[in-house]
């Protein structure tokens, strides 16, 4: 008899955001300023201007946001932490006033049934650290544990889910290789340095969690999506081989094998470096969980002037795209499930982002359409269920976003949440994305059909 296709009754339904996008006030109550509040207040570097000094405002309407997370029926939460809203200076002294914040949240969310799911560090190093070579120095595994310590100390009795790093792949090849990402250094033997630094940091993350006897679950979270060639050319060929190396494999590899993949060298050439068995070692202790953050695929081709991967996103003929210039694929995220389980075994995991940009209209009588939205949605959760009986261990899915944030260098111009936000009047309103995950949320997945 073929499996039933069906989601766990314990499955997590979840959505995602991030302090920097969502928060605001990042400097407010004695917090240290971030490398992306530097960032965006260096003229030029955000779109239109937009910074994360209100963003959604988050920091003082939780309450509210908290509800709205209730209305659409999770169970669940991920959110990040302000490293520089705990430990203003990165290290050292503690803010108690930025504890305070998410002492508040997590018991929030916990008395009203949803699990949060913390990620300790999503892309907002404090300044001040920074000034010290940030993930460059090998200081860095040790700063960050500590910080890690701190919030272990403060929550880990009531958080069940611990991630370390959110998407080091983004980190390093945004913010060490092309500099456009902060802290915008453009170096090629800089980014398998950091590379190196963000692995130890996360195992020592998780050597602190378990020498504190925390009875919950730590993982990582990076993002993973199939790569597939434009043609049958030989350079197409081998870019599309590198770039599988290069965004997927450079992560899972040394997590999850405990060793880089090859092609490493080839990719960084006399930048790479070969590091010492025992920091594998370490960075290849068990995790309890691996995230996936998935949004589309990459169709590649060669491109000569794009070192060191030589690649370049192609989109095929009567693709519709995202606001982003992403696919639209529906394959994708299972695809990217199946390999997981194919290449590392039965590593359990969540999808810890997932979603789509599009161009939403301003809401009208109190609804937003967003029909590709809603079907990029109905896509991946059925991907989510086929691979479940397909026998990948998947235990929950957060959408990514519960609302409309900052995207980063794009500022507010690019919309992700299931809710939309009025940046004037902090004004949200459920997309019909998020009125769609709500009833698929209220039919434990009966809502996607066939
Ligand atoms: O907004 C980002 C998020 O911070 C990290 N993952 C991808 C999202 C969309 O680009």
């Amino acid at each position: 008899m073929p499996a039933m296709k069906t989601f766990p009754g314990n499955f997590l339904w979840g959505a995602a955001t991030s302090a920097y996008q969502v928060e605001g006030s990042p400097i407010a109550d004695g917090a240290g300023p971030s490398i992306w509040h530097r960032l965006a207040h260096t003229p030029g570097l955000i779109a239109s201007g937009d910074t994360g000094d209100v963003a959604c405002d988050h920091y003082r309407r939780w309450e509210s946001d908290v509800e709205l997370m209730k209305t659409l029926g999770l169970n669940a939460y991920r959110f990040s932490i302000a490293w520089g809203r705990v430990l203003p200076e990165g290290r050292g002294r503690v803010n108690e006033a930025g504890l305070d914040f998410y002492r508040r949240l997590v018991d929030r969310l916990l008395a009203r049934g949803i699990t949060p799911n913390v990620t300790l560090y999503h892309w907002d190093m404090p300044v001040a650290l920074d000034e010290l070579g940030g993930w460059l120095n090998p200081d860095v595994a040790q700063w960050f544990a500590d910080y890690a310590g701190v919030m272990f100390e403060t929550l880990g009795d009531r958080v069940p889910m611990w991630a370390t790093l959110n998407e080091p792949w983004v980190i390093v090849d945004g913010g060490y290789l092309f500099g456009v990402h902060a802290p915008g250094h453009a170096s090629l033997r800089e980014a398998p340095v950091a590379t190196h630094h963000l692995l130890l940091a996360h195992a020592a993350a998780v050597q602190r969690y378990r020498a504190g006897g925390w009875p919950h679950q730590i993982g990582i979270v990076v993002n993973l999506e199939p790569k597939d060639p434009a043609s049958d050319s030989p350079a197409d060929l081998a870019a599309t081989r590198c770039s599988h190396t290069y965004f997927n494999e450079q992560y899972c590899d040394p997590l999850l094998k405990g060793r880089y993949p090859d092609g490493m060298r080839e990719i960084y050439g006399d930048a790479w470096r070969e590091w010492p068995a025992a920091d594998l070692a370490r960075i290849s202790q068990p995790i309890d969980f691996l995230g996936i953050n998935n949004y589309t695929r990459s169709l590649t081709a060669h491109d000569p002037v794009r070192p060191p991967v030589f690649e370049r996103r192609v989109i095929p003929e009567g693709a519709t795209k995202m606001i982003n210039g992403w696919e639209v694929y529906p394959p994708g995220l299972e695809r990217t499930l199946l390999w997981v389980k194919e290449r590392y075994g039965d590593v359990p995991l969540y999808v810890t982002e997932n979603g789509g940009p599009f161009a939403d209209p301003e809401p009208v009588n109190g609804r937003v359409e967003d029909p590709l939205r809603v079907a990029v949605y109905r896509a991946n959760l059925r991907g989510c269920r086929d691979a479940i009986a397909k026998g990948v261990d998947l235990r929950g899915y957060f959408a990514w976003s519960l609302m409309d944030n900052l995207e980063w260098n794009a500022g507010f111009s690019q919309r992700f949440g299931l809710h939309h936000v009025d940046f004037a009047t902090q004004v949200r309103t459920l997309k019909d994305s998020g009125a769609f995950y709500r009833e698929v949320i209220r039919t434990g997945g009966a809502a996607l059909g066939d």
